[in-house]
């Protein structure tokens, strides 16, 4: 690896902004796919009871090779295990057809309460207690539900070889990292991939405290309809926007509470009532994180995220730091790649949105990754060879290998905003910043006087939440293209409600590589404000288009997003107890933003675009 300055982005983006108040089928599968499965698999359909004597449906297709033995290589999922029947066959096993062609048991579940398993759904069941803890008794949550499926197959599954994976991704995710703790003795690899880990603190719902509008509202109204009063699928409320244009569409909803009523409500959306009624980080929200429960995890584990990944990025940077820190010794390995959500499992990988790589990085993480750790942990195969850490850099087209992330190597580094729109490491000469206590991750108990000695000047703009700053230039279907992050900035640098920061030409190739951590110091002439960081790579006015690239579009000057976060600056002492700003009166924000690994090439700009509202994106 070419010697880098490789650097952490710490703090201190000072800047005072004035902000005024006023500041969104399934395709019929290959016969010749199903007909093949077909006739190396043979499906049953059980419905496996849990230590409550709750029955979850499952659907096992085991090789009809009666030669040899099969590890299980199993996922839970909350999106049903269709097809259901059991002459009804999927057209693919296991995370891609290599897995189909070598020959595992594969296993799906309805988890509980979900399609035709029994029992009460939860979303992000809090976890309740050490299994050790309560054998035999009734408690039971995903973990448990998990174990006792485990102890059934391992029990009653012909020619199963004792070992057992499980992988999934998004929701899925959140159950493969649940069966990890406290995890039955066969279970021997995990993959949670893009996991839900906290949905309130950075996954899917709220992002520092601002609620990703079109992603749940869109979500919610396929999923979780109700009511539900058996087993069974979902009810359907077929829903239309009834217009393509979603930014309009939201913006006419209004606040989300009254104007989502007509489509969503208790009796119909139950989950996303859930929401509405909790908007701080409470305890409904602190009970679904499963962070803290990530203990005693013995199976081999393989977490695997994506830079653009624009559900769940903050899901798998916690879930493989929180094992590392709860889980010492524990085998427990990282891979993030420049791939959306779920990316990893589809295409090259080297074509995202303007995006375009020269690595095709989706074959290499399935067949060189993924495939090689399950087959060395359920068949005893040779040892995949994996770093601890495999993560992708992007700018530079690489794969980075480290033995822990972020990398040891990586300094602390600042950029500071200067007037004029300057962004540069050396300090605004503004005076010490009060930075510490802004970060509400860290910051002490509310009260500690914010200000801090303010910059001799400012940047000031008018956010009006009526003509609010759009996610990307055009916004259609639901509201978060899934390549949004790869859209040009520049039709935001060139509103006056955004204020654009950034450095001169570099000099050198820089790397950013792990959290970026903005702190921005602010008033608002009222009393609530959203923030929005953007940090952009600005390529030359003369950069070529990406190579054998024919999609046209015009690398030169390009304002690529490498990292975009919302703060709603409420929640700046806290996310479980909002405060007002005062008007006009300067206060402090500090966040953390999720992790990158990106080279900033030589003669490239670093950006900072700082905004009030990202719209429809964030409510
Ligand atoms: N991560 C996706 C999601 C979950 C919950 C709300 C909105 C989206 C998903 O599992 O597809």
């Amino acid at each position: 690896m070419t010697p880098l300055r490789v650097l952490a982005l710490a703090s201190a983006i000072a800047t005072l902004v004035f902000s005024s108040e006023t500041a969104a089928a399934q395709p019929q599968p290959d016969p010749a796919a199903v007909a093949a499965v077909k006739a190396r698999y043979e499906k049953r359909e059980v419905r496996i009871p849990m230590r409550d004597g709750v029955k979850l449906f499952t659907s096992i297709y085991a090789p009809r090779d009666s030669t040899r033995k099969y590890p299980v290589l199993m996922t839970r999922t909350p999106y049903s295990v269709a097809p259901y029947g059991a002459d009804s066959y999927r057209a693919t096993l296991g995370p891609n057809p290599r897995y189909t062609q070598e020959g595992f048991i594969f296993v799906y579940q309805d988890v509980r309460g979900r399609n035709y398993s029994e029992g009460e759904f939860t979303e992000m069941t809090p976890h309740k207690a050490a299994k050790r803890a309560n054998r035999g008794k009734k408690i039971v949550d995903e973990s448990t539900d998990s174990y006792d499926t485990i102890d059934w197959l391992t029990k009653n599954v012909a020619r199963n070889n004792g070992r057992v994976g499980i992988v999934g991704g998004s929701y899925p995710g959140f159950y493969t990292t649940a069966s990890c703790i406290d995890a039955h003795p066969a279970l021997k690899a995990c993959s949670p991939q893009a996991p839900m880990t906290d949905v309130a603190m950075g996954d899917d719902i709220f992002h520092n405290g601002a609620f990703l509008l079109p992603h749940n509202f869109s979500f919610y109204t396929r999923f979780g309809r109700g009511p539900r009063t058996e087993p069974g699928p979902d009810k359907q409320y077929p829903f239309s926007m009834g217009t393509s244009d979603a930014y309009q569409f939201y913006l006419a909803m209004g606040p989300i509470g009254p104007g989502s009523r007509k489509y969503l409500n208790a009796e119909t959306a139950p989950h996303w009532q859930l929401i509405l009624e909790h908007p701080n980080y409470d305890d409904h929200w602190k009970a679904r994180d499963i962070r803290p429960h990530l203990k005693n995890m013995k199976p081999a584990i393989l977490t695997v995220g994506g830079f653009y990944d624009t559900e769940d990025l903050f899901g798998p940077f916690a879930t493989y730091s929180t094992i590392e820190r709860q889980n010492p010794g524990a085998n427990n390995k990282l891979v993030i790649g420049p791939w959306s959500h779920g990316g990893w499992n589809r295409g090259d990988g080297n074509i995202l949105g303007n995006l375009r790589w020269t690595t095709k990085t989706g074959p290499f993480y399935r067949d060189s990754v993924e495939f090689p750790f399950f087959m060395q942990h359920l068949k005893g195969a040779a040892d995949a060879g994996l770093p601890e850490a495999l993560v992708f850099r992007t700018g530079a087209d690489e794969w980075d290998r480290y033995d822990v992330w972020p990398p040891r190597e990586a300094e602390q580094r600042s950029l500071y905003l200067h007037a004029g729109g300057k962004l540069s490491f050396e300090p605004s000469g503004a005076g010490p910043l009060a930075s510490a206590d802004v970060n509400p991750a860290t910051a002490r108990p509310a009260g500690g006087s914010p200000a801090a000695a303010l910059p001799a000047d400012y940047d000031a703009y008018v956010s009006d939440p009526m003509k609010p700053v759009p996610l990307v230039d055009r916004i259609e279907g639901h509201g978060m293209p899934r390549d949004y992050i790869t859209a040009d900035q520049r039709f935001a640098a060139r509103r006056p409600d955004v204020l654009v920061y950034q450095t001169e030409p570099l000099t050198e190739d820089i790397t950013i590589a792990g959290p970026v951590n903005p702190v921005l110091h602010v008033a608002t002439s009222g009393t609530d404000a959203d923030f929005v960081v953007k940090l952009i790579d600005v390529f030359p006015d003369d950069a070529p288009n990406w190579a054998g690239d024919s999609s046209g579009f015009r690398v030169a000057g390009y304002q690529q997003l490498v990292r975009g976060e919302p703060f709603r600056g409420k929640f700046r002492k806290s996310f479980s107890n909002p405060v007002a700003f005062v008007p006009d009166q300067p206060d402090s924000i500090g966040f953390e933003m999720p992790d990158v690994n990106h080279t900033f090439r030589k003669g490239h700009r670093i950006m900072i675009q700082i905004q009030s509202s990202w719209f429809p994106h964030i409510d």
